[in-house]
């Protein structure tokens, strides 16, 4: 792999981060497919991400996947958050997340994809492994976006790492998520090679993370290798992961030994690969609808 240099670290202005992305950072993104925003969310956002979370996590009929089920280093995820939580509608109706990722994907029209807790609650939980989200998606097109947001403090070895460049390049199986630790063991099991074993070899990639303290995002092109961090054993990293879209996303199919993620019955019914990707089961942001807008 072509090494590039050292993925972007920027400061923004919580009052107004959008101004902060300039032309010459939307090509840097383009390139390295991910960037630290340092300081791009206000207090009032974290909280409302919190009581989000805190909904979420209490509500017992909301599907909650479990990886490393039942070992010391389980932790646990939970898809479309959206849909059960007034509050993270609200956080993605309200704050800036969608017009930073609309600026950064070049797009004024923005979309609702999906939106994921990764909830490493102490305790030394194991590595998320390394992969790439799109091949989970039934979509493809260059305007799509992610914002990993954590609401803990975390260290550089804690952090999501990212390999930089690589959504520039093939893109492989997802992993199994009931053998995560075989990075040999794909998601679908056939029409996409299987991912390198990238934990084992990791001097031969860039790979960039980053110290986080809550406010600060990563965003990232959603076809990044991408994987990590566990968590030390007093630590724990609470984080929601925001995928958007724009214009140029369109339907697309997968292997179809098992359901795109988050599974949505009936798309494909409706859309056929090559059209625009929409649906009801992704509702626009950006320009909001007039009931979900302030005055
Ligand atoms: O937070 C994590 O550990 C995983 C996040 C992730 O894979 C993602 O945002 O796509």
């Amino acid at each position: 792999m072509t090494t590039i240099n050292a993925a972007v670290s920027l400061e923004l202005d919580p009052g107004d981060p959008v101004a902060g992305i300039t032309d010459e950072v939307i090509k840097r993104f383009e390139q390295d497919g991910v960037m630290m925003l340092r300081g791009a969310l206000e207090p009032d956002w974290l909280m409302l991400l919190e009581m989000g979370f805190n909904k979420v996590l209490a509500d017992s009929g909301m599907a909650k996947a479990k990886f490393y089920e039942g070992t010391s280093g389980e932790f646990q995820e939970t898809v479309r958050n959206f849909d059960y939580s007034f509050e993270i509608r609200r956080l993605l109706y309200d704050s800036p997340i969608k017009k930073i990722l609309g600026r950064l994907m070049r797009s004024d029209n923005v979309w609702y994809y999906s939106d994921e807790f990764f909830i490493k609650n102490a305790g030394g939980a194991e590595r998320t492994p390394w992969h790439q989200d799109t091949p989970y998606y039934p979509a493809e097109g260059t305007q799509f976006s992610s914002m990993w947001i954590s609401l803990d403090t975390i260290s550089k070895e804690e952090c999501l790492e990212y390999v930089v460049g690589s959504h520039l390049g093939t893109m492989y199986d997802g992993f199994n998520p009931s053998k995560p630790d075989d990075p040999s063991s794909g998601f679908y099991g056939e029409g996409l090679p299987i991912l390198p074993d990238i934990q084992a070899d990791r001097e031969s990639y860039e790979i960039a993370s980053w110290d986080v303290t809550p406010g600060d995002v990563i965003v990232s092109n959603p076809s990044i290798i991408h994987g990590g961090g566990p968590t030390m054993i007093a630590g724990k990293r609470r984080a929601l992961a925001v995928r958007l879209f724009g214009d140029d996303v369109v339907y697309a199919t997968r292997p179809p030994s098992r359901p795109t993620v988050p599974m949505t019955p009936g798309l494909g019914i409706h859309l056929q690969p090559g059209d625009p990707l929409r649906s009801p089961w992704y509702p626009q942001l950006e320009p909001a609808p007039t009931a979900e807008r302030y005055g």
